[in-house]
């Protein structure tokens, strides 16, 4: 799978793009990860990206005629057109459904915004999937754009070591429910003990207990999903 991000800060990628899962799943061709700066596209000879909003207001807004010329050229150097995704606290919330979707995908466009958003055109041109990762404000789409990778990565096959790990998730398909608490060694720790349960070796116990502490913090936690 391809990834193509459009941010005005491709440094904040690089830690996140050597760590082992990542480096790992680059290294063995399942993805690629390809950077692009939005100031490349910059006109002027300032280089500027962003300027104050018409109309008045706080902070700045992204440039229309260096982002669509920047989406234009990445989209069109590639066999497939694949999906563009801008990253926005605007978009729509973002979640697991989603993920499984663009797991199938063979190209991932993502565009980052700063500053206080996109002048509107950009989206009336490129019509891009607007996305939010969740109801608080980043200073930016990086952030979020490796939120996204992150979760998709780990639903192709040969990225985790062990390939059905991220099938048990919480929020995989059909499973709406948290997961519940789980304990290693050593048995006992400052006078807290594992669950008798879980050392008895009895797994017909077992699933029955796990399935009853998963709704039970679900029902705490996140009775939303319980509605659904
Ligand atoms: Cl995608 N961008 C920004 N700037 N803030 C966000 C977000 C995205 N999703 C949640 N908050």
């Amino acid at each position: 799978m391809l990834f193509e991000i459009m941010t005005l800060f491709p440094g904040m990628f690089e830690s996140y793009l050597a760590e082992s899962v990542l480096s790992r799943a680059i290294e063995r061709k399942r993805i690629e990860v390809r950077l692009h700066n939005i100031r490349d596209w910059a006109e002027n000879k300032h280089h500027k990206v962003d300027a104050s909003p018409y109309g008045g207001g706080p902070g700045m807004v992204l440039k229309v005629d260096c982002v669509v010329p920047c989406v234009e050229e990445v989209r069109k150097n590639g066999k497939e057109s694949g999906r563009l995704l801008m990253l926005t606290p605007q978009g729509k919330r973002f979640n697991q459904h989603d993920v499984e979707g663009l797991a199938q995908e063979k190209r991932i466009l993502l565009l980052c915004g700063r500053y206080e958003g996109f002048d509107e055109r950009i989206s009336q041109i490129l019509q891009p999937e607007e996305i939010s990762i969740g109801d608080y404000v980043l200073n930016g789409g990086e952030v979020a754009a490796m939120a996204v990778m992150d979760a998709v990565i780990r639903l192709i096959p040969g990225v985790l070591g062990d390939e059905f790990s991220s099938s048990l998730d919480s929020f995989s398909r059909g499973n709406r429910f948290l997961e519940g608490p789980q304990y290693t060694r050593p048995r006992e720790y400052r006078g807290l003990e594992v669950p008798e349960v879980l050392l008895e070796g009895n797994h017909g116990k077992i699933s029955l207990w796990r399935a009853e502490m998963s709704v039970e913090r679900t029902r705490k936690r996140r009775p939303d999903l319980l509605d659904s």
